[in-house]
């Protein structure tokens, strides 16, 4: 480990997730494998078969709700506690298992999976059940809500906020992702380009790892907590 960051940016994917038993998209059994992609994770699919969607995320909701944080989740948390500098935790994952694992301040740019969102009113509300039943908005009354999901074609959340703190991060860490989505999969690079060192984390080599100062593949329940005790001790 270099010299002490003092402004980190870090964005994990579904790998970090892996662990606590909630699948991947792209692995051999992953998500996508069951719904093409186009049926289940983009608006055109939505409006196509609203029911198969509902399903498929109310399906995910579950899922998500029976998982538990593991090792990765809970030293993520620790270093929000405990790092005297500035860190910003981005997620592309829609499950709550870093703020179970102790993360308060999260930026789910893909949405998450325990929310629901009114088309009618654009109220958004904190969901753990089906929204298959059509259940009307507590807001507005309208039966008109979608999981808050970003989907293929949507814009994700906060991107400003992201673009911003990737700027001015002298250390950039990707955490159990394929890079294969952007505009995530491009961050490494804008963090690259405005001078910050950059640490890919993962199972196995991904489609960005050409882009990283420094890659160690391995199982996140091993290399995260390694890390973070890597970035606290030098602190
Ligand atoms: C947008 C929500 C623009 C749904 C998701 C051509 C070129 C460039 C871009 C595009 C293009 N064609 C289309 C696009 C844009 C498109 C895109 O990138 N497509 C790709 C497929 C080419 N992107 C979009 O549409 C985005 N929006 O561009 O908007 C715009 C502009 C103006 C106005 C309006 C719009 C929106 C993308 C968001 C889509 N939604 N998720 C859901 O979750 O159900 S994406 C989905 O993929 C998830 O969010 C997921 O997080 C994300 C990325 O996947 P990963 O997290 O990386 O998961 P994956 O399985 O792929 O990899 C897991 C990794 O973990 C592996 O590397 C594995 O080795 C590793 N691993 C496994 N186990 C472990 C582990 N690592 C450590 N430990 C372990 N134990």
């Amino acid at each position: 480990m270099a010299e002490l960051p003092k402004n980190i940016v870090i964005l994990t994917g579904a790998g970090i997730s892996a662990e606590s038993g909630l699948r991947t998209f792209r692995a051999e059994d992953g998500l996508w494998e069951d719904h093409p992609v186009q049926e289940v994770a983009t608006p055109e699919g939505f409006a196509r078969d609203p029911d198969l969607v509902q399903r498929f995320y109310d399906e995910r909701r579950a899922q998500v709700l029976a998982a538990q944080p593991n090792p990765a989740h809970e030293a993520l948390g620790r270093l929000e506690r405990e790092f005297a500098g500035e860190l910003l935790l981005v997620t592309q994952n829609i499950d709550d298992l870093h703020e179970r694992g102790g993360a308060s301040r999260v930026l789910h740019m893909h949405g998450e999976a325990l929310s629901a969102w009114c088309r009618a009113c654009d109220a958004r509300h904190p969901w753990q059940g089906t929204l298959r039943d059509g259940p009307g908005c507590p807001a507005c009354g309208e039966v008109a809500m979608r999981p808050d999901i970003v989907w293929f074609g949507e814009m994700p959340y906060q991107m400003e906020r992201i673009f911003d703190a990737l700027a001015g991060a002298d250390l950039f860490v990707s955490i159990g992702t394929s890079g294969a989505v952007y505009p995530a999969a491009g961050f490494v690079q804008q963090a690259g380009e405005h001078g910050a060192r950059t640490l890919e984390l993962n199972l196995e080599r991904s489609a960005g790892s050409h882009w990283f100062d420094e890659t160690r593949l391995g199982a996140a329940s091993e290399l995260v907590p390694q890390w973070v005790n890597e970035v606290l001790a030098a602190g």
